[in-house]
């Protein structure tokens, strides 16, 4: 029998299906309502306030970008967006039916901040004789536009096999735009990168992101995720963050979490 997190593939729509496995990835416009979009910003804004100089000491730092991490831990409203069903169904069909949660960050490219992420794929990773094992999804919490920021992306790259070499840029790149609202869910092995922000303004995103059950969290969230948080998750919140799963327990001892590119 399917467990909750398996069946959710079985739901994603032909087009959902189509455009991830074709182009690997699938945008979902005007996802969040306006009021929910602010209401993840005040919590964000609150939160770099709070952390100051700490603000994603749980991961990594990143030059050009303010970033946040263990994001399941500071707010319920994050506990909910794990969880939701279409984007789950989206993972599945990159991942199969064995996911868990991989991290939540957050990631916001500074106002002129003068140069591009480069192109990568998500915790270095290659598609393996399983099959893809990382699969991002990325929230805009600003509008994307040409000049502050946008993911850029290089449709069917998941299927090449390799990750991009530094400084190269094939001609397929594509620039994805949207409204504040908007959802991407995108197969991370897949090349892609923020670009640079030309603009005076913040460009805020969140980074639900998700691996396949045999593979470590970047963030193991048995360790980060307070107890007290932990009691109040429902069970699939449970299940997603792999509370409950020793082989995540082990897989996570030994490994510390991956980035594609950051020190
Ligand atoms: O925030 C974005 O536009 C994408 C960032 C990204 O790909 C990453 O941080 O790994």
């Amino acid at each position: 029998m399917l467990d909750m997190v398996g069946e959710s593939e079985g739901r994603a729509t032909t087009k959902v299906r189509e455009e991830l496995l074709d182009r690997g990835f699938v945008v979902f416009p005007n996802f969040l309502a306006p009021e929910q979009v602010a209401a993840f910003n005040a919590r964000i804004e609150e939160l770099f306030e709070l952390e100051g100089d700490n603000a994603g000491g749980e991961f990594k730092s990143e030059p050009g970008a303010r970033r946040l991490a263990n994001m399941v831990d500071k707010g319920e409203l994050f506990e909910q967006v794990i969880q939701t069903p279409e984007v789950l169904a989206a993972v599945g069909v990159v991942l199969g039916p064995d996911f868990k949660l991989s991290s939540l960050n957050i990631r916001s490219a500074n106002p002129h901040n003068g140069s591009a992420q480069p192109l990568h794929v998500d915790s270095g990773a290659l598609p393996d004789e399983l099959g893809n094992s990382v699969c991002n999804s990325v929230w805009m919490l600003d509008d994307f536009t040409e000049h502050n920021g946008a993911l850029r992306v290089v449709p069917g790259s998941h299927r090449w096999g390799r990750k991009p070499e530094p400084g190269e840029k094939p001609q397929s790149e594509l620039l994805v735009t949207g409204k504040a609202g908007t959802v991407v869910v995108m197969n991370a092995h897949m090349w892609h990168g923020g670009t640079e922000n030309f603009t005076g303004h913040q460009r805020r995103a969140m980074h639900v992101y998700y691996t396949r059950g045999d593979k470590p969290q970047q963030q193991y969230q048995k360790k980060w995720v307070r107890p007290e948080v932990q009691a109040r998750l429902s069970p699939l919140g449970r299940r997603l963050l792999a509370l409950d799963d020793a082989r995540n327990d082990e897989l996570c001892a030994l490994e510390t979490g991956m980035s594609g590119f950051m020190k």
